[in-house]
């Protein structure tokens, strides 16, 4: 998917929520993980049977599939397919953090962008410019580098001074000449909201994938209000906060409550 087509979606849908599928077997219901022969996949079809209204793209993280071994990676492909298939004007992110020398980071990009036909991948930028480059070598696909994330962790390196600046900006404005802003998203985190009226001034116009709304308590309005752009230049992620909003036979009805809700405060951000 491209960035026209990307726009076209959230200004047709007024809504720019990003669901995370991140299933958790302990925490999908329990008649689901009885009765379902895969039930990671068929929590997640509900799931985006719900929710797909509402939202403008998916976010399975892929730990959450590799954690059970084959089954699960059977579980995240099936998930993928069906999204593709059944609604293909979502944006699908592969969450799954990559980045490694340029021959081993050019077969990530190749599993997640020719075998799994995800639209874009997670990157983590740390390794320098031969691991980022090998992502943005496809056509429509994205590389979505981690810029400032929304964990406690990101004091450690992310925030600390560099040349008299934090020094996420740093790897923002440098990751940013790499690519464009039709082949490149960073993530920052809805923790750190007000830090994106500094990043705005580095990356004006390139989306931001925004996590940490909801569970993380990230707030909605504080990440609209310092990141918006004229195309609006967000997808902000909820996971455990729309998926898991029941974990009983309602699953799915309060899931879509949860993403409605979100949408309806989208909305106004919208001109
Ligand atoms: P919830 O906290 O349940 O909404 O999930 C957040 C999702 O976003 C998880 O899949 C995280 O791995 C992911 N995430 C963050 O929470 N923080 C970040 O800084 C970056 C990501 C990410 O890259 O998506």
């Amino acid at each position: 998917m491209n960035r026209a087509e990307l726009i076209k979606q959230i200004r047709a849908k007024k809504s720019f929520l990003c669901v995370g599928l991140d299933p958790d077997a302990e925490k999908i219901p329990k008649h689901i993980i009885e009765e379902e022969e895969d039930p990671i996949y068929e929590f997640n079809k509900q799931i985006i049977e719900a929710t797909a209204p509402y939202c403008v793209a998916f976010k399975p993280n892929t730990a959450f599939y590799e954690a059970y071994g084959l089954s699960g990676i059977d579980s995240l492909e099936k998930t993928i397919k069906y999204i593709k298939t059944n609604h293909p004007d979502h944006f699908l992110i592969a969450d799954a953090k990559r980045g490694d020398i340029g021959n081993t980071s050019s077969m990530y990009a190749k599993a997640f962008f020719k075998r799994l036909n995800a639209d874009a991948i997670t990157v983590a930028p740390y390794m320098g410019s031969d691991s980022v480059k090998p992502f943005l070598q496809f056509e429509n696909k994205w590389a979505i580098v981690l810029g400032l994330t929304s964990n406690e962790g990101s004091v450690d390196f992310q925030q600390q001074k560099f040349d008299g600046r934090d020094f996420y900006l740093h790897v923002i404005e440098t990751c940013a000449k790499w690519g464009n802003e039709n082949n490149m998203m960073f993530v920052v985190g809805a923790t750190k909201a007000q830090m994106l009226e500094e990043i705005r001034k580095i990356a004006p116009n390139h989306f931001l994938l925004v996590p940490g709304v909801g569970a993380q308590g990230g707030s909605l309005e504080d990440v609209c209000k310092y990141g918006l752009t004229k195309d609006i230049g967000l997808l902000i992620n909820s996971s455990r906060g729309i998926i898991y909003a029941s974990q009983g036979e309602d699953f799915a009805e309060k899931a879509l409550i949860e993403a409605k809700k979100m949408a309806e405060q989208m909305k106004h951000f919208i001109k």
